[in-house]
């Protein structure tokens, strides 16, 4: 997959993208990610890349020629990407069901929101995606760029190892997940749950999924309504509103 993202802080990407899987996924190929710099597409002496308002009003706007001028310069050499996503606060709420779906594109373009916006021709003319991760103010669209990235780049298969990992993960069915231990068996009086040091598979597997359905449950009801649910499960969901929180 290319991604080419767009931004005045290209900085910004240098750690988080130049790290572990996302820069593992780069090493081997898999990812072909270019960061530009929204100045380099300015032609005037002060590189400028926003402007006042029309109408008047606080803030900056951010220029619609330089983004043209990156995305076309970006077109001219790999082709037109199949999304063109602005991130902005205004976007669709970014969730795993669309990480999937950026995750099956050949070429992704990300055009990070800055200042108070983007003059509005840009989306007009050139996004094909909004989108935002939450609803919170950050001062700029880097640091949603790059959750997007790491979302879809560890879904692209060959980038994660152990394919199976990526399909048990949280919101893949739509529940939590459930709590995890490893050795040593008791740590400060804490012990292991007994029945995960039985070698009974299928008790093991019951255990888990009651205990993913007790999280979502106490934690993110509002996620049960879209998960993906069996008559175990149900049963199972059952017997915990009958019993109640557990404190
Ligand atoms: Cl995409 N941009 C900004 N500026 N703030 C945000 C956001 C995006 N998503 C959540 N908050």
């Amino acid at each position: 997959m290319r991604i080419d993202v767009l931004t005045i802080f290209p900085r910004m990407f240098e750690g988080p993208m130049t790290e572990a899987i996302l820069y593992r996924a780069q090493e081997v190929g898999l990812v072909d990610l270019r960061v530009h710099d929204l100045r380099d597409y300015t032609t005037d002496r002060h590189r400028t890349v926003d402007d006042y308002p029309f109408g008047g009003g606080p803030g900056m706007v951010m220029k619609p020629e330089p983004l043209f001028a990156a995305v076309d310069a970006v077109t001219a050499v790999a082709g037109r990407p199949q999304r063109i996503i602005l991130t902005t606060p205004q976007g669709r709420v970014f969730d795993q069901d669309l990480a999937w779906e950026l995750s099956r594109q050949r070429h992704l373009l990300i055009i990070c929101g800055r200042y108070e916006g983007v003059d509005e021709r840009v989306r007009e003319a050139l996004v094909t995606d909004e989108v935002s991760i939450g609803d919170y103010v950050l001062t700029g669209g880097e640091l949603p760029a790059m959750v997007i990235i790491d979302a879809v780049v560890r879904l692209i298969p060959g980038v994660v190892g152990g394919e199976e990992s990526v399909y048990q993960d949280s919101f893949e069915d739509g529940l939590l997940e459930g709590p995890q231990y490893t050795r040593p068996r008791e740590f400060r009086g804490l012990a292991v749950p007994e029945v995960l040091l039985s070698g009974h598979h299928e008790a093991v597997r019951r255990w888990r999924r009651r205990q993913a359905l007790r999280r979502t449950l106490e934690r993110r009801p509002d996620l049960l309504a879209r998960a993906r649910l069996t008559d175990e499960d149900r049963a199972m969901l059952e017997e915990l509103r009958r019993e109640g929180p557990v404190l």
